[in-house]
């Protein structure tokens, strides 16, 4: 049975949380997570503010386990979705393309989880000086914003520089993923592009097939001019950005060519033109199938993984 502090810390029954995806990480999703043992959480994203408390009173509604939201550090929203959240005593909160130093204390107080992203070991410290719970130490594997390091290099490295609990994020999709996680020293993990696929998301279905249909090669990291590197799945949106790259376009026009287009891909299923945004691992995952299912075949996997590299040693 794979239970550890991060279970204890944020009551759940398996070490495994769900990413806060924007557009995708919906209360359904995020519920549906939650009362299969996991932790789900919404993806605040881009949204304005009233759009994150419909859907934290939605989740209030589909469960009665813990989740969270993802706070998207980029978004033109961030004070009031952090207001929201704060009023609406989210019990856990994770953080994504930035530093959320100046908020943590205010969560703590009224104590609420907090566990930022990070994409390097400094800025794991740095978060681990300023009280977080824990870390979501994020491989470049991932979908969407990514950082440099792989999960392989950047795990160790985390785990030996800090001491609260770090999760594993980045190229993570079954129970062979969770294992080499647990070895590298994490405590649990974030999957992000496999609950795209879980039956309860309510991404577009033209969306879900793209990662279906994608294979080991089928993404590509778009927009490192503008200093917010995005990996997506390869399509004419992702040539076009290619395109703009190799012609040295000013950063401003890459902004613009991106603006909506993830929404079109997930809302309005736009395969060609929207940003599909996924991880390296979108080749593992094959099906469509309710989250708890996606959840109990990993652990079930981890599991007799286990036991047979325990057969070994
Ligand atoms: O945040 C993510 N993944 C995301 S956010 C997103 S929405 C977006 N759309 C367009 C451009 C940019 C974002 C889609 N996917 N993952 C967590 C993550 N955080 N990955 C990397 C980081 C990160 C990067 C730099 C965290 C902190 C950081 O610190 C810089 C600083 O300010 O110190």
């Amino acid at each position: 049975m794979i239970k550890n502090s991060i279970c204890d810390i944020l009551d759940i029954k398996y070490p495994i949380l769900q990413g806060g995806m924007a557009w995708v990480a919906t209360a359904e999703l995020a519920a549906a997570v939650s009362n299969a043992g996991g932790l789900g959480i919404i993806g605040a994203g881009n949204a304005p503010g009233d759009y994150v408390r419909s859907e934290i009173r939605k989740a209030k509604k589909l469960t009665d386990k813990p989740f969270g939201v993802n706070i998207m550090l980029l978004s033109p929203f961030v004070d009031d979705v952090i207001d929201i959240v704060y009023e609406e005593r989210v019990p856990v909160i994770t953080t994504g393309a930035g530093n959320p130093g100046k908020f943590i204390a205010r969560f703590k107080e009224i104590g609420t989880k907090i566990i930022p992203v990070v994409p390097s070991v400094a800025l794991g410290k740095k978060m681990e000086q300023e009280g977080v719970d824990a870390v979501i130490a994020e491989g470049t594997e991932s979908g969407g914003h990514v950082g440099e390091l792989t999960t392989m290099a950047l795990i160790p490295q985390v785990v030996d520089a800090l001491n609260i609990p770090v999760i594993a994020a980045g190229g993570i999709a079954d129970g062979r993923g969770l294992v080499s996680a647990l070895a590298l020293g994490a405590q649990g993990v974030q999957m992000g592009t496999v609950f795209v696929c879980a039956s309860e998301c309510t991404a577009h279905d033209n969306y879900k097939r793209a990662i279906i249909k994608a294979g080991d090669r089928g993404t590509v990291v778009t927009g490192r001019v503008t200093g917010h590197p995005v990996r997506i799945l390869k399509n004419k949106l992702a040539r076009e950005f290619d395109k703009l790259e190799k012609a040295n376009a000013d950063p401003e026009e890459y902004e613009k060519l991106g603006v909506g287009r993830l929404k079109a891909a997930v809302v309005d299923g736009d395969a060609d033109h929207g940003s599909i945004m996924a991880g390296q691992i979108s080749g593992l995952v094959k099906e469509i199938k309710p989250a708890k299912d996606i959840i109990e075949d990993i652990i079930n996997e981890a599991n007799e993984v286990i036991a047979i590299i325990s057969l070994l040693a």
